[in-house]
């Protein structure tokens, strides 16, 4: 399962920044017992509930998403068989649709330069790019959330782009989105003085009917903000007044969890302690109220370890690895649809952004030689990096899809993470049944020192085999990530099995 070649991973790692160094002489491990109850009446993690994000401007190069581009293939069914690829990002506000060859580019309206957010470089999405997009898919088994340009378009090339997109990806295509992040707008796209949520549903209600003149049943997600969470509360209460009301099946949000990468609060300390998670759960909480007012499901459709194209030290070693399987399977057990870790080729994000990485010039500050920073994945939070012309997983990627293992399944509610955390251990933990009723649980130990010796109580008389899979890697920054079988006990002992999750870890057992 590694990806990481050795002659690479040697070199990274002489160059890791963070902090987190093991000490030699271990603490016994901390025994909690979680009961697990038989029942699941939970939310369901719906079995594509993985997903990824790139910038609309990754079609700006048809051959990427392309049914011949087989390594990008096979690292996305790596992935997951069947997960969902959402097209957004900053650069959807500066895409138009070329239908044929020659097409002519329409006039753009001038926008401001803003520090950190893209230049106005207009770029074409043509027809062969959403074709070629279509043919990927299909070989991945992947569907799609198509992003459509809200910040420089109209509603009539909304439409035209939408209906072709319809019809090439057929079932591939989950639902539209029009608007990326429009929460900032204000910065360098509207009028700071009068957008607001209302101006936006007024500006989107425009785009989406004339899409659904030309998409009849379009599905649509909404509104995608950046981090404010309460425009979905405030879309939520204008929604009863809306007449006849376009079919938006997701409220989606994006979320980061710091950055940019200068920023020292961006560590892998302050990643993993339970207080990140805190906050996603407050969110979480007002998103899906939102969600259930309007009768859709939230979808996290953009985000990662540190905007800004992520932080080397941080979003490319293990312990991003760790936070993604956590922050995955928090916002599955809140019933969210899926999530989208964002990613893609270093010169689309870096684009995004305005032009250049900040994690490249913190690596240059810290006296990296270019040789050193080409190891780094870019940007440094992409779930899958191009090496030349070679995709691996990162291990962000893998706590994806160690979280993935419980897609399909449906949470058992029972409050595990709080037994663990009033324990002493920043640990956390997860409980599903499978379809064919095959209960798993999953320890993430975040912790940097304290092993944990986690009693699973099944319930008396339970018997049973046991299967168990570790996340794990030789420290939190590493630059790797290994999904492999793990050593356990076959068999439940009066419906009860222990076993040891080492600090900064993670650990599915599953009884078969
Ligand atoms: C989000 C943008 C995306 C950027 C990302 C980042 O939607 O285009 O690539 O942040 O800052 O705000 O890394």
């Amino acid at each position: 399962m590694k990806t990481i070649s050795r002659r690479r991973f040697l070199s990274t790692a002489a160059l890791s920044l963070a902090a987190t160094r093991l000490g030699a002489q271990q603490p016994p491990a901390i025994a909690v017992t979680l009961a697990i109850p038989a029942e699941a009446a939970g939310p369901h993690m719906p079995e594509d509930f993985v997903g990824l994000s790139y910038e609309v401007q990754q079609l700006a190069d048809p051959s990427f998403f392309s049914p011949e581009n087989s390594g990008l293939i096979g690292a996305f069914k790596e992935l997951s068989s069947h997960g969902v690829l959402r097209l957004g990002g900053n650069t959807s506000e500066f895409a138009w649709f070329q239908p044929t060859p020659g097409s002519p580019e329409p006039q753009h309206p001038a926008i401001r330069e803003v520090v950190g957010e893209p230049k106005a470089q207009f770029y074409a999405v043509t027809a062969e790019a959403v074709r070629n997009l279509a043919g990927f898919l299909k070989a991945a088994g992947w569907t799609c959330l198509y992003g459509i340009n809200m910040g420089t378009n109209t509603p009539q090339r909304a439409a035209e782009e939408a209906e072709f997109a319809a019809k090439t990806l057929g079932s591939s295509l989950q639902y539209f989105q029009i608007g990326n992040e429009v929460d900032l707008f204000n910065r360098h796209l509207r009028d700071p003085g009068t957008w607001s949520p209302k101006t936006y549903l007024d500006e989107w209600l425009a785009l989406a009917r004339a899409i659904e003149v030309r998409v009849p049943g379009a599905k649509f997600g909404m509104p995608d903000v950046a981090s404010n969470v309460s425009w979905l509360t405030q879309i939520a209460e204008m929604w009863p007044s809306i007449q006849n009301p376009p079919h938006v099946t997701t409220l989606t949000h994006h979320y980061y969890f710091g950055g940019p990468a200068t920023n020292p609060e961006v560590n892998i300390h302050n990643l993993l302690r339970p207080a990140t998670m805190e906050r996603v759960q407050k969110t979480a909480d007002a998103a899906t109220a939102a969600a259930s007012k309007v009768g859709a499901r939230v979808r996290m459709t953009e985000g990662n370890t540190c905007y800004r194209g992520g932080k080397p030290g941080v979003s490319d070693v293990f312990a991003a690895a760790l936070w993604s399987a956590d922050y995955s399977l928090l916002l599955a057990s809140n019933n969210y649809s899926g999530i989208n870790l964002h990613g893609g080729t270093g010169k689309s994000v870096a684009n995004s952004v305005g032009g250049f990485l900040p994690g490249d010039v913190l690596l240059k500050d810290q006296g990296a030689t270019p040789e050193q920073i080409a190891t780094r994945p870019h940007p440094f939070y992409t779930p899958i990096a191009t090496f030349g012309s070679e995709y691996t997983l990162e291990p962000v990627a893998y706590g994806l899809k160690f979280a993935g293992l419980l897609s399909g399944s449906t949470f058992v509610q029972a409050d595990l993470t709080s037994k663990l955390q009033a324990a002493g251990v920043d640990a956390t933990a997860y409980a599903a049944k499978s379809a064919n009723g095959r209960i798993s649980v999953i320890v993430l130990n975040k912790d940097e020192e304290k092993d944990v010796s986690v009693t699973l109580d099944f319930g008396d008389g339970k018997n049973g085999a046991v299967e168990a899979e570790s996340l794990r890697a030789p420290a939190l920054d590493s630059r790797e990530a290994h999904i492999v079988r793990a050593a356990v006990a076959a068999r439940l002992k009066d419906g009860k099995h222990t076993v040891v999750v080492p600090h900064a870890s993670g650990l599915r057992v599953t009884l078969i």
